[in-house]
């Protein structure tokens, strides 16, 4: 049986472009610096998302945990949302290996922070307090439907950070999928980010890796602490050949991703027993409610297994399907089917 899988766009496969290019890679030792295809990784990235520099980590997680380092001393805060990858899904990472503390303020639904959340979270010079270092946004942002930041609300948060004298990180997973929605340029959108961190092995869909991105001298101390924390490699061009080809074929495309994603939960919102607000779905990401009471999201997963549609489940009610490369809208059309049936 085909087996379509919308658990997540991580699942991707890399395209046969980056298998070729993976073998054919001229490699060196990259703790050195002497690896060549890392190092015009790395020049890309950094022309991609208009910063001076950028450095090759293992994950998003290692990205954002880098990013936050070098931002952070111990006993520093940063604000971020209550519903951000960082603060929900990476073990607290921070805080267990940096001791940096982490003040949550509410996601909004489209993924924002409201501005004046932001500001009302920024601590005064007070002997009492953390001193604020960091603010942290998510574009696209996974918990809130895939919803993207635009360049005006970027710039919004640009001027009260500014006005603080603290930074901001954006952890831009997606960042790829955020610009193709809105089409204008990622580096349009990594503008006021002081450091941006951005999968190639979600949509991108290489088998491995995350960039961040920044001035020179902030990725030379990223560069420092990635190798504190084991993530210094060796012959990594292996690895970045396949970056490359993610970067220069596979942002375009992401447009079919969102149109399915769309087409997706369009059909969902004409199932009964399901629940969605199609016109919420800004990019490759949806999350739809169980409506029935006698249905758990574990029950309604393991149904649709059972027929070939791999899904994710979200207590208490939700489920997340996720659109990519490997997910045709034919296989759009299959998913509805096998869903429809699931619940009659
Ligand atoms: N997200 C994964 C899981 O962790 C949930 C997924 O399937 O969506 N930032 C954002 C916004 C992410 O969505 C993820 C991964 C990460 C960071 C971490 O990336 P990795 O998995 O490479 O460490």
């Amino acid at each position: 049986m085909p087996v379509i899988d919308l658990r997540s766009d991580t699942v991707t496969q890399p395209t046969a472009n980056m298998r070729r290019a993976m073998a054919e890679a001229p490699v060196g030792d990259d703790v050195f610096r002497e690896d060549p295809t890392v190092n015009r990784l790395e020049e890309l990235s950094a022309e991609r998302l208009g910063k001076e520099a950028a450095l090759f980590v293992a994950s998003g997680t290692m990205g954002n945990l880098v990013s936050q380092l070098t931002h952070c001393g111990r006993g520093d805060e940063i604000i971020l949302g209550d519903e951000s990858h960082i603060f929900f899904s990476e073990q607290g990472g921070s805080a267990a290996l940096g001791g940096i503390h982490h003040r949550t303020i509410p996601n909004q639904p489209d993924g924002t922070l409201k501005p004046g959340d932001i500001e009302a979270a920024i601590r005064p010079d007070n002997i009492h307090f953390p001193r604020t270092r960091l603010i942290a946004l998510e574009n696209t942002h996974n918990r809130c439907n895939g919803g993207f930041l635009d360049a005006a609300y970027m710039r919004s948060v640009g001027e009260i950070a500014r006005r603080h004298g603290i930074k901001i990180h954006v952890d831009g997973a997606r960042i790829f999928n955020a610009a193709v929605a809105q089409g204008v340029p990622a580096a349009t959108l990594a503008a006021e980010a002081d450091s941006i961190s951005f999968c190639l092995s979600k949509g991108l869909a290489a088998p491995v890796g995350s960039m961040i991105c920044g001035p020179t001298d902030f990725i030379a101390e990223a560069r420092r602490l990635r190798k504190a924390i084991g993530g210094g490699m060796r012959q990594a061009g292996i690895l970045a050949a396949a970056g490359i080809v993610a970067l220069t074929e596979m942002v375009d495309r992401l447009a079919d991703d969102h149109a399915n994603a769309r087409r997706l939960a369009e059909g969902i919102a004409a199932i009964a027993g399901l629940s969605i607000a199609p016109e919420r779905i800004k990019s490759n990401i949806v999350f739809f409610k169980i409506t029935r009471k006698d249905l758990t999201p574990q029950e309604l997963t393991r149904r649709l297994k059972a027929e070939g549609v791999l899904v994710g489940p979200k207590e208490p009610d939700q489920i997340r399907v996720v659109t990519h490369y490997q997910v045709s809208s034919d296989d759009i059309d299959t998913a509805l089917t096998v869903i429809n049936k699931a619940l009659s």
